[in-house]
This record gives C-alpha cells, structure tokens and sequence, in this order.
C-alpha cells in the first residue's frame, strides 16, 4: 500500500523561514498547511510562488487565517488540518521592537507557544512540535560557544518571551510525553529576510548606494558580533529535529562569528567598494572612493540593552542529527547581493 503523506502545519508561514520551510517540505512531499494573520494589504510576497508553481497540480499548499494570539483559530485550524507535525514560527521577531511592544510580543511569543501546545494535548498527542527558539535567550552570554547547556541570560522582551516558551515545550513534553522540541537557532539570513534586520539592511544599501539610488545607510552599534548562518540550510535542521527518534533540543549555528563592522566590509567587497573608516564612537563614519559619506551612526538605532557576542557550538547537531551548515559567511552575501543586484536592475 502507498505511504501517506505528512502533513505538516507552519505557523508564521509568511515570514522569511516560512517561506524557505514550506519549499523544503513540499519537496520532501510533504502536504504544507499555513497559517497566515488578516493584513490591511497583501504579505504573501515570499510564498507567491509556491502558489503559482501549484497551478494544474494537485494543491499540496494551503493558507488559512489564524493567528497565536487568539487560540479559537489555533484550535480550529489544527483539528481542521489534523497534522504529523508542527512548526511554530510565528512571533513579532524584532528585538528593537520588542522595547516599543513587549506586551504584545509575550503575547505572542510566549503565549502563543502555549496556546499551541495545550491545543495539542487536547486535539492530539501524537502531533509532534517544533518550537523557533533562538540564541537571544543567551543574551550577555556567561560562555563563549554557547551550546545547549549553557545558562540563559535574556536581554530583551523578545529574549524572555522565547525562554519562556523554552521551558514552556520542555515542560509539555516531560508532563504530556509530546514529542515538542526547541531549536535555539542562531541569526540566520538570506535574501527573504525582513527588510529592517542588519544584514539585510546593509546588503540593500549597499546596493543602492552603488547603483545611485540611494545616498547614505544610517545603523547603529557596528561592533556587536552575531553567528550569521542562511535561513535554507536552518530549515532544514527544524526538520531534522522532528525526524530524529526522540523529542529533543539542539543548538543551530556556523560557529563563526563577525562584528556588523566586519559584515559591511565584506558586503562592500563583493560590491567592488572601498569604504575607508574615520571617527571613533557614534562619530565612526565610512567613506567611498570620491570621499561621500555613505554609512553613518545613528543612536535611533542602539539598543537600550544590547546581546554583545553570539556564538554557536553545534556539535550537538552535527554529531546526533548529522546536520552542518552548506553556506559559509560568503556564500550568504553573494545570495542576498546576486538577489538584491536582480531587483534592482529590474
Ligand atoms: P519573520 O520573517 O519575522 O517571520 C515571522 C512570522 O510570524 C511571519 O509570518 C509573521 O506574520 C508571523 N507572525 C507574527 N506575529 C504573529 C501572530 N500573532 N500570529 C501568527 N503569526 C504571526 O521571522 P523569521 O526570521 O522567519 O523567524 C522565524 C521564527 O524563528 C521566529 O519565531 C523568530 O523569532 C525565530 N528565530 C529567528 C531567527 C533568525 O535569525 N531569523 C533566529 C532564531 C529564532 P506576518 O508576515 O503577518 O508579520
Ligand atoms: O539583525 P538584528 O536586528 O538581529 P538580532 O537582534 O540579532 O535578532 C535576530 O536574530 C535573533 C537570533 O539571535 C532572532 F531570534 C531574532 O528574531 C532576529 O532574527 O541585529 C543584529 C545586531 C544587533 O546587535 C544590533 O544592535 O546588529 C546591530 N545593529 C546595528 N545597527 C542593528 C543596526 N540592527 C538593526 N536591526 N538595525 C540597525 O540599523
């Protein structure tokens, strides 16, 4: 007899790991359910064409409106779509932002995390979890790699909201026996990353800049230091994850790690631009060939309390999952400058 598919529900399905999650499965023959919040105007921009590949196909991708704040639809949408697994990716994921809306970022980082466990216990228990946990929770970091043991320290509302719904998984799982798992994923990146995070928002200044459409790129804290991986091989270890025989958590990362300073170096080298540096502080401006300003500081963009250094040690995953990074720092900045370069020439 013919295996069934799985079925696979993806909360946060619009967003940039959304979107690279549900091209994965769906090539792994998966049946992709998403769930997708009601917007003033269309945000489907990252999964438009998974839509249009599935004309005169069998409809293997489904969108339905929900959202982890309010667990009516949660309980509707998962007796509905009746998964084998779910992915929570949903959350206000900004962590500047987070400052401006920390009620509304509990919400729905922590409690929407319960929310969809506790519909679980109720629908199914075999459902197994995968909960987007990241590496803010180590914030001001005790040990440099961090790994799976290392003691949290969050920094931010964004930070405490995921490690409350660290525990909150670990908990479901040891109290109901779900099989609900924590990936502490480090940053990862690409050309679908939102438009207002570092990398992204360096990769498409610096475009500008050198096409001539725009002048100067205003950031803040150039020497924080991030683990910067791509968003399609982290995808693939949420997989991972759920697959492996026993519901577990594991670290994700390159285990490299670059200050935005470094980033913007090597963004400007793929670019051909030589920037020159001058100044020291909230003063510290780089300078093109024809000596025009084109990055300056702006204290807009600091963070009241800021995650210094992220590292990762991913030898949980590599030894137990046998996953490791495909992309290295400079594959990731060729895939967001080759994508950026296209829409401009567009
Ligand atoms: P993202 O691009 O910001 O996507 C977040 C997704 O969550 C979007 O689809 C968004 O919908 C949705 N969402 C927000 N609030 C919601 C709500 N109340 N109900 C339902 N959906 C809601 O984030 P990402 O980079 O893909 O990250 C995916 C997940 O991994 C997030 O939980 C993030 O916190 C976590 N994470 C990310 C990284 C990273 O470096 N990218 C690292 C560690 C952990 P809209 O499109 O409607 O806004
Ligand atoms: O790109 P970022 O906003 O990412 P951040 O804060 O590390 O958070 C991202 O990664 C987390 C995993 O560790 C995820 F959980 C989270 O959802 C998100 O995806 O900022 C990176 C660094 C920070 O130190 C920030 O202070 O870049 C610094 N930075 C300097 N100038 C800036 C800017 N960040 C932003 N967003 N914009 C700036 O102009």
């Amino acid at each position: 007899m013919k295996k069934k598919n799985k079925t696979a529900l993806i909360f946060g399905v619009t967003g940039q790991d959304g979107a690279y999650l549900s091209k994965f499965l769906l090539k792994k023959n998966y049946v992709v359910h998403g769930v997708k919040r009601r917007h003033s105007s269309i945000n489907t921009y990252r999964i438009d064409d998974i839509y249009r590949d599935q004309f005169g196909k069998k409809k293997n991708f489904q969108l339905h409106y929900g959202d982890v704040t309010d667990s009516l639809s949660i309980h509707n949408i998962i007796k509905k779509v009746k998964p084998n697994e779910i992915y929570n990716l949903a959350a206000q994921s900004h962590v500047a932002v987070s400052f401006e809306l920390p009620e509304y970022t509990t919400n729905a980082d922590a409690l929407g995390t319960l929310r969809i466990l506790e519909t679980i216990v109720k629908i199914d228990k075999n459902i197994k979890f995968y909960q987007a946990g990241s590496s803010e929770m180590f914030g001001k970091v005790v040990e440099s790699p961090q790994n799976e043991k290392t003691p949290f320290y969050p920094r931010s509302p964004y930070g405490a909201a995921k490690l409350y719904s660290h525990w909150i998984t670990i908990n479901y799982r040891e109290a109901y026996k779900l099989f609900a798992c924590n990936g502490i994923l480090f940053n990862h990146e690409s050309p679908l990353r939102g438009e207002t995070f570092v990398t992204k928002k360096i990769v498409s200044g610096l475009c500008r800049i050198k096409n001539g459409n725009q002048k100067k790129l205003y950031l803040g804290n150039l020497y924080a230091k991030r683990d910067w991986g791509h968003a399609e091989d982290y995808v693939e270890a949420m997989w991972k994850i759920l697959q492996h025989n026993m519901a577990d958590d594991f670290v994700i990362s390159t285990g490299k790690q670059y200050s935005i300073k470094q980033f913007i170096n090597m963004v400007a080298k793929q670019l051909s631009m030589k920037l020159k540096w001058k100044g020291a502080g909230i003063n510290e401006k780089a300078y093109d060939e024809n000596k025009n300003c084109v990055i300056e500081c702006n204290i807009k963009y600091f963070r009241k309390s800021e995650v210094d250094t992220l590292q990762g040690d991913y030898s949980k995953a590599k030894k137990i999952l046998k996953w490791k990074p495909k992309h290295n720092i400079n594959s990731l900045i060729k895939d967001m400058v080759d994508h950026e370069l296209n829409l401009l020439f567009k």
